[in-house]
């Protein structure tokens, strides 16, 4: 970072001649002043029928009798909310401020133009304008400071997340699934997840690469329990080495039936490369780190993972077991023949959109949720009740995307399956293809048929999304309908 070069001003498109700005600054304050107009008048507009160009009855005597052509009452309750769903349509679609097309969001560091993200999206430096947002702590109010990092806050205190809040920090991007914008080790591009089990000749059981020897975790007494309990164990990092560590690990791991992927801290959701490599080479990870690492398992029991010292003695029992009962231990791989679960690959696919997108995305969202409190919003209608009911406007878009399709519900069916319908009915008109479709394995990319893993409000944290949130049942779903209107809602499609 630091003071821009005259060659990267050069480089910096888009830069609007003041004069154009203007005349955009004043389009955008006449079409706001248009929109309050319009939504004062909605009432008025509602009664004239303008909607309705095919029946030229006000909606009070639509609402109070079925005098249409129509014959069957289903057919026109049908129309009704057909009807409804077009006026929602119109009158909720109130324009917000800023374009992001056009005034993209712009995070000061080094160049760079994610032209793949569903929202404008630019890292750089503007010399005419502000940055959304920049990485370290800034003064200024207007620009979002923004804290990344990768390391554990057990090591690094500042990286976790209250105390960055409390510095300042609006954004915190850490390998916590509860921070705003998750880095997680995790990708598909990164590891070969699906790569096939390779015969497992190496006569030690488990293979070690541990190089931090004064870790701040229980791991160096845990490895040398487990030899104490006859687990044979070829250590290539410079703790307890006994094989030369001038090895490719991953091609060194698949020769044994495990690798031991200690981390050297025990944090929640802090699951380095050392798990993700033994997945590669396909050796059943022996875990210490993440007290929720079952949270990243490809699939259930294809894991051990010890909590505390006093786990050692049976998993050490369990690796005995399983390398002396080849079927059991096949059993703890199968997700390398028919795939891990959905969980997994719901978790794995959040990094099919890279962290810098997903941060203009939180980023542009929150602008628009400050633009959702101003009256022009809040004058949205969202609801349209007629005699027979009434229909519920929400919005919709898949987890890594910014941009929202419009679903419609109806009262009397509020419920959970009648969402999960109408987002697959939608996203199929669309021909919807998952955000993650060319980043897996092609092996488990599945077919075309869309299918939902996850839809929760927008806003709140992967954590909460993949693992704790859930709309407990119709009712819930119902009431928060009610209580949020216009609601904005993610799915994840797996
Ligand atoms: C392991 O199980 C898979 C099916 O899950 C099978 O295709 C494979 O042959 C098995 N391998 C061994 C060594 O038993
Ligand atoms: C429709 O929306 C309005 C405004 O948000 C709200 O006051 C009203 O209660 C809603 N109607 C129904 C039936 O939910
Ligand atoms: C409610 O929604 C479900 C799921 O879409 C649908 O199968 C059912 O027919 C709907 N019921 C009514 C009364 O509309
Ligand atoms: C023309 C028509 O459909 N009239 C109906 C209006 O509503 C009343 C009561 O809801 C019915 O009895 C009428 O048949």
């Amino acid at each position: 970072m630091g003071i821009p070069s005259p060659n990267q001003k050069k480089r910096w498109p888009s830069l609007l001649p003041l004069f154009v700005a203007l005349v955009v600054v004043l389009e955008i304050a006449f079409l706001g002043r248009l929109d309050m107009a319009k939504n004062a008048a909605m009432v008025h507009q509602w009664t004239t029928s303008f909607y309705f160009p095919s029946t030229p009855t006000t909606i009070a005597s639509t609402a109070t009798n079925t005098s249409t052509s129509s014959s069957s009452p289903t057919e026109f309750l049908d129309d009704d909310y057909r009807r409804c769903q077009d006026w929602l349509e119109k009158e909720d679609a109130v324009p917000y401020a800023r374009d992001f097309r056009k005034d993209p969001i712009i995070v000061s560091g080094i160049e760079q133009d994610w032209s793949s993200c569903s929202v404008g999206c630019k890292f750089g430096f503007a010399a005419d304008r502000k940055p959304d947002a920049a990485f370290g702590l800034h003064q200024d109010p207007a620009i979002a400071s923004v804290l990344r990092s990768m390391e554990s806050s057990h090591y690094y205190s500042e990286n976790n997340i209250n105390v960055a809040r409390g510095r300042g920090y609006r954004i915190v991007m850490t390998t916590s699934l509860s921070s705003d914008v998750p880095v997680g080790y995790f990708s598909w591009a990164e590891y070969d997840i699906m790569a096939p089990i390779q015969q497992k000749t190496e006569e030690a059981l488990a293979a070690a690469f541990i190089s931090n020897c004064g870790a701040r975790n229980f791991r160096l007494q845990a490895l040398e329990m487990l030899e104490k309990f006859n687990i044979k164990i070829d250590s290539y990092g410079s703790c307890h080495r006994n094989r030369n560590g001038r090895v490719d690990k991953v091609q060194a791991l698949k020769w044994y039936k495990f690798s031991l992927a200690f981390e050297n801290s025990n944090e929640e959701d802090y699951v380095t490369e050392k798990f993700f490599q033994s997945l590669v080479a396909g050796a059943v990870p022996v875990v210490i780190g993440a007290p929720n690492i079952q949270d990243f398992a490809p699939s259930p029991g294809s894991i051990l993972h010890i909590k505390e010292l006093n786990d050692v003695a049976s998993v050490a029992k369990t690796m005995i077991h399983l390398a002396t009962h080849p079927v059991a231990y096949n059993q703890s791989l199968r997700w390398k023949y028919e795939g891990p679960s959905d969980s997994f690959k719901a978790l794995v696919d959040m990094a099919a959109v890279h962290s810098s997108c997903r941060l203009c995305i939180h980023l542009a969202t929150k602008i628009q949720e400050s633009e959702e409190k101003t009256a022009r919003f809040l004058n949205r209608p969202c609801n349209c009740t007629r005699s027979t009911g009434t229909v519920y406007h929400l919005f919709v878009r898949e987890r890594g995307r910014f941009e929202l399709e419009s679903i419609y519900l109806r009262s009397g069916n509020l419920s959970l399956g009648a969402l999960e319908s109408a987002v697959l009915t939608r996203f199929r008109s669309l021909n919807h293809t998952p955000i993650w479709k060319n980043e897996r394995p092609e092996s488990i990319r599945g077919n075309d048929e869309l299918r939902i893993y996850r839809i929760y409000p927008v806003g709140i944290t992967q954590r909460q999304a993949l693992y704790t949130f859930r709309f407990n049942d119709d009712g819930d779903l119902e009431r928060y309908i009610k209580s949020n209107p216009c609601g904005k809602f993610e799915v994840i499609f797996v």
